[in-house]
């Protein structure tokens, strides 16, 4: 009975889309004129058709894989070329993107049409993550990050895109789990937002998110200690004591999904690392659509995100693929590893 009142609830109060909270946001930004609204109102829109079609996956004949090889060297699936396809062009006929970088290609993208002729903004993104986990029916995710070009009187170059992640306006994810939810931050906090198939729209679930400054969880690709660091393994052995005053033992909860591990531990408080090690010196993780939009929503949400040395945030780009080792998520955790680096 309570449960039914509570799912006749939501539909008894006033939902808050994002289209709308985005509107009402805006007033935040006295200058803001509406491009960047209009530029989050398009990854909406992209994000419930990947949501549609990750939804049925399997039905639509569109896992498996590509064929393809991305600039990463890994096997593009299906999913992976359709939903950056999806992205790339809800981000074209918007007119408010100038240039998009995406893990899928290669080389970064110019929107040079007339209705972007004075476009802005520029996102990386990563269209699809975790894709392998498309085909076994675990969560994925879309992660984005935004800038505003530096270039004005020139046609937006490289420079626009080698921008620290402290010069984001705004970073989100698409999380396509046992419910679909848009989570993203302009630099004033965390929202995050339900979709609602019956109406089609994202809805404000989780206002203002805030991250636990200690958590229970750590996440981590234990498959891999015997290429870690010394103060990796210390910090899991750590993780794995019996001490009931600091409630370990921790729980260990790897997705090989970064946004899905990333997104539990916000909301429950955890620490997800993905560190440098023999064979990938620099972590595997992308600075500029994983670990740069991931760290900017984790600090506005209360946590940390470190490469193990410098705040994630400050790291120079040089490289649109360049990778960096993470250490990321609830404040204690995040200091306790880096102590012991
Ligand atoms: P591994 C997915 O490929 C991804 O980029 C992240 O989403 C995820 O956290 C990580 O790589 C998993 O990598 O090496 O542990 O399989």
């Amino acid at each position: 009975m309570l449960f039914a009142l509570n799912y006749e609830h939501h539909y008894m109060k006033a939902v808050k889309t994002l289209g709308q909270f985005i509107i009402e946001k805006q007033a935040d930004f006295p200058y803001a004129k509406g491009e960047l609204s209009r530029l989050l109102r398009d990854v909406g829109i992209a994000a419930k058709i990947v949501n549609r079609a990750v939804n049925q996956a399997c039905l639509i004949d569109i896992v498996g894989d590509a064929g393809t090889m991305n600039v990463q060297g890994e096997t593009q699936k299906l999913l992976d070329v359709y939903a950056n396809e999806q992205f790339i062009s809800a981000l074209k006929s918007g007119g408010e993107c100038c240039m998009i970088i995406s893990e899928e290609n290669e080389e970064h993208i110019h929107i040079d049409s007339a209705i972007a002729k004075d476009a802005k903004y520029i996102v990386a993104i990563d269209p699809l993550d975790g894709s392998t986990n498309i085909d076994v029916n675990v969560t994925v995710g879309t992660i984005f990050s935004v800038y505003r070009r530096k270039t004005i009187e020139t046609k937006a170059s490289l420079e626009d895109v080698f921008q620290q992640g402290t010069h984001q306006v705004a970073a989100g994810y698409i999380i396509y789990g046992s419910s679909t939810m848009l989570v993203y931050t302009t630099g004033k906090g965390v929202n995050g937002f339900t979709l609602d198939p019956s109406i089609g729209e994202f809805c404000l679930s989780h206002p203002n998110m805030m991250m636990p400054e200690d958590g229970a969880v750590y996440s981590i690709n234990e498959g891999n200690l015997g290429c870690f660091q010394q103060g990796v393994k210390l910090f899991i052995t750590y993780c794995q004591e019996t001490d009931q005053a600091s409630h370990r033992p921790f729980a260990s909860r790897y997705t090989g999904s970064m946004v899905a591990d990333i997104h539990r531990n916000l909301i429950k408080g955890g620490i997800f690392i993905y560190p440098s090690s023999a064979d990938n010196p620099n972590g595997k993780l992308r600075l500029l659509y994983e670990c740069n939009p991931m760290a900017f929503i984790i600090e506005q949400a209360g946590g940390i995100a470190s490469n193990g040395h410098i705040r994630i945030l400050d790291i120079q780009v040089n490289d649109i693929h360049q990778r960096s080792p993470i250490f990321i998520g609830s404040v204690n955790m995040v200091n306790k590893a880096l102590s012991m680096l």
